[in-house]
């Protein structure tokens, strides 16, 4: 905090000195033995830039970057315990083969030959037995993930899946096919942001939490729409616990006050736009009246925010979200949001949507070679109206596989990834990992998916790491570029995924693909920006500076009508509502509840809760339950419930409290964990993906992890 606070101080001054100045500071007092060195925070996806103190080749302390404008001189609590990351007892030390059942624990450790030897051999009679789209690739966010996608590639395989389809695809496929680019949002300069279903405040994305925290310290109005109080709603200015599911209603309903009382940006949309006939059509019968009683918002309020956020636009706007796998009509949700922007005139204006620069680094290219006994397509094609190619769908990859339809996989490679807690019913992953011949799983520590696996290999920490050169987008003139370097050298056996998959490639004969080092491959990729490489050697990150809106004019839209698509006629091409059309959510049975997922400023996804620093944070997890139903329950709080669904169940303490609505019940991620080698956490709280259901969103495939209704009682 007093860096900060000194760095902005003084920064206006000569900002380049006084924070050089600050980076070095320790160095001078601290001796020969102490280092400062920079890096890239990987706690999870934000890549805040950090400068790590080592002293006598122990890593002390991490603090943030300076220089580094996407993430404003903040480490998060998280990014502070990554030390403890590091030097975790219960890293994973050696490659493991699983001996005995699936799910025993029962391990014999390996030399790294014999790991690599039975990983290709495996791959190789898959590959043979099963064409290689019988192996399917998983890796979640990380800079050395192209690496995974370059050996599926090379191998021949196109069943590859990121996370993404586990968080944020149909947030994409709606902005991408109204505006024909996914937005970023100018949080920092606006004046009026409605939030729905997002969480800036616990949920961190960097610089949007702390470009929140400015923009309404000058001023600018929060409304915020959960049916949970998150540390965002108390920081609103308004919050409204809506009705679970509702969220369309709503945006339609701004649109019909937008267009029927002339308050659109007409300019603009007359300009700009596609469809506005169409438009003022359909969201006739959406009334503020009507949207009242679908989303427990009064019409009044609704109507007052049509109206106050048509007087601050173009400096207004709905904050496009993050995670969206949520509901089986998330696209269309999430079009309702991107047309009511649309009415408001914000895009590629400061306060707006904004489409940031990125920098185009290169690579080290490389040819596919083509298996002819391949199968047609990817095992999960045709199962949503419009999926990612690149992505495919997690819920739909592992209904083919558990199916055999249209082909067996057999064969599964994870890294740094962990469905068996971040995929919504662990019980189908279960049924899933049962149908295979091989998984081989590449973590830091044993986590619920490693523990499935039959081969585990250790990975070192973000801190050990050399990866790649990453160029990020982020808004308000803050894009960039960042990179890391070992900051200790890998501890144990751990090795990085870079060097498993040139170690698999070697074997499999494929090696002239991989026949590079990371220098190399950082070379090819900052060949032709000399300016990069030196920003990253001086301030440990490249920052582009300078407006990142107005950049788009003039320009056309990447869209079939070269407009922002109000009405998108490719939709109906592929079956789908060109304008999104309200369904209610499916109605919650008596005395059940509908259960929601999030997160709090100091849990990632499945990945911290073990954390020496964090767990001390939050030791098990809760259910929430509201006053109202716990009483009628006869639940008091503290005491242990089950929580129950079609897809399975959970025991924890209930929380009783009015931070969430009557009919929704919340718990964190993380808790309930299968696998043993989770010594802080083994046996603490329930896991929360053995309850939920696995729908999906019917365009793009992502999970839709609140469709699940449950029963909550007294624990026996
Ligand atoms: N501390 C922390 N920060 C993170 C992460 C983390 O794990 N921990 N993960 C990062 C990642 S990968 C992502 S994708 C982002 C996620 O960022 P967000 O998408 O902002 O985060 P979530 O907590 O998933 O927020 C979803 C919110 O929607 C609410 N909600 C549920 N149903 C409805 C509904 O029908 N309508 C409305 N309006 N709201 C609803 C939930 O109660 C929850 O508070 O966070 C990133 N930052
Ligand atoms: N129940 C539930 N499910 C969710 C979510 C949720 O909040 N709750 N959120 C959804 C969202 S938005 C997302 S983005 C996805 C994310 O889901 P995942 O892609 O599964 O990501 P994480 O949960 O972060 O899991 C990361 C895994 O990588 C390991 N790991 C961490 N650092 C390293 C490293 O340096 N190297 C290697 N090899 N491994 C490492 C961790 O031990 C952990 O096992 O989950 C989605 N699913
Ligand atoms: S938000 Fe926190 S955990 Fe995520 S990269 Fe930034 S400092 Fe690390
Ligand atoms: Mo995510």
């Amino acid at each position: 905090m007093k860096l900060s606070a000194a760095t902005a101080a003084v920064a206006s001054a000569n900002p380049s000195r006084v924070l050089h100045a600050l980076v070095k500071t320790d160095q001078a007092t601290a001796g020969d033995s102490f280092r400062s060195i920079y890096s890239a925070c990987d706690m999870c996806f934000n890549k805040c830039g950090l400068i790590a103190r080592v002293q006598d080749g122990v890593v002390k302390k991490l603090d943030p970057n300076p220089f580094s404008l996407k993430s404003r001189g903040m480490l998060c609590a998280r990014g502070n315990a990554g030390v403890r990351q590091l030097y975790d007892p219960d890293r994973l030390k050696y490659p493991l083969l699983r001996k005995g059942d699936r799910g025993q624990g029962k391990w014999q450790r390996l030399t790294w030959d014999q790991a690599l030897d039975l990983c290709a051999e495996q791959m190789e009679r898959i590959g043979r037995e099963y064409t290689r789209c019988g192996f399917l690739f998983m890796a979640g966010t990380d800079m050395q993930s192209t690496f995974v996608h370059r050996l599926a590639a090379v191998y021949g395989s196109y069943n590859v899946i990121s996370h993404e389809s586990n968080c944020l695809l149909s947030r994409n496929r709606a902005f991408l096919d109204t505006y024909g680019v996914v937005p970023t949002a100018d949080v920092l300069n606006c004046k009026y942001i409605i939030m729905p279903g997002a969480n800036r405040f616990e949920a961190l994305v960097t610089p949007d939490s702390m470009d929140l925290m400015t923009a309404m310290q000058n001023g600018c109005k929060l409304v915020v729409l959960d049916p949970r109080y998150t540390k965002t709603a108390a920081h609103a200015h308004e919050w409204y616990a809506i009705k679970p599911g509702t969220d369309m209603a709503f945006f339609l309903a701004l649109a019909h006050v937008l267009i029927t009382e002339d308050l659109y940006d007409k300019e603009f949309v007359a300009a700009k736009t596609n469809g506005i006939e169409q438009l003022t059509a359909h969201v006739q019968p959406y009334t503020p009246d009507w949207a009242a009683r679908e989303t427990d918002l009064p019409a009044r309020d609704i109507r007052r925010i049509a109206r106050e956020l048509a007087a601050a636009a173009p400096r207004a706007m709905v904050y496009p979200g993050r995670r969206s796998s949520d509901y089986k009509d998330s696209t269309q949700i999430r079009r309702s949001y991107a047309i009511v922007n649309a009415l408001l005139g914000n895009w590629d204006r400061e306060g707006g949507l904004i489409v940031p620069k990125k920098i185009k680094t290169g690579s080290i290219p490389f040819e596919e070679p083509w298996f002819d006994e391949n199968p047609e397509d990817r095992v999960d094609a045709g199962r949503a109206q419009m999926m990612f190619d690149e992505e495919g769908s997690f819920k739909h990859t592992r209904d083919a596989v558990i199916e055999g339809e249209p082909y067996p996989i057999k064969g599964w490679l994870t890294y740094k990834t962990n469905p068996m807690q971040t995929g919504a019913n662990r019980n189908k992953t279960m049924q899933m990992i049962n149908k295979l011949d091989f998984m081989v799983s590449v973590d830091i520590t044993m986590s619920d998916t490693a523990w499935m696996a039959d081969l585990v290999l250790p990975a070192p920490s973000y801190l050990e790491r050399q990866d790649p050169i990453s160029a990020f987008l982020a808004s308000s003139a803050c894009s960039g570029v960042i990179t890391r370097d070992p900051i200790v050298p890998a501890m144990f056996e751990s090795r990085p995924v870079f060097w498993i998959a040139k170690e698999l490639a070697k074997r499999l004969d494929l090696m002239e693909h991989f026949d590079f080092t990371i220098e190399e491959f950082r070379e090819a990729q900052l060949k032709d920006l000399p300016e990069v490489a030196e920003a990253l050697d001086k301030e440990g990150v490249y920052n582009i500076v300078g407006p990142s809106y107005g950049l788009h004019e003039g320009k056309r839209f990447r869209t079939r009508s070269g407009k922002i698509e109000l009405h998108n006629a490719r939709y109906e091409d592929h079956g789908v509502d060109p304008m999104p059309v309200y369904t209610p959510p499916q109605a919650i049975p008596e005395n059940q509840f509908r259960i929601v997922v999030g997160r709090n400023a100091f849990i990632t996804q499945s990945a911290s809760t073990n954390n020496s620093l964090l767990w001390e944070l939050e030791q098990e997890n809760t259910l929430w339950i509201h006053p109202e139903a716990a009483r009628r329950l006869n639940i008091a709080h503290g005491e242990k419930v089950k929580v129950a669904s079609r897809a399975g169940s959970g025991i924890l303490k209930a929380e009783v409290t009015e931070k969430t609505r009557p009919d929704t019940v919340y718990m964190d991620t993380v808790f309930g964990v299968i696998s043993k080698g989770l010594s802080k956490i083994f046996g603490q709280g329930a896991c929360i993906a053995d309850v939920l259901e696995d729908e999906a969103d019917a365009v793009s495939g992502n999970m839709a992890m609140h469709e699940t209704m449950v029963t909550v009682s007294k624990a026996a």
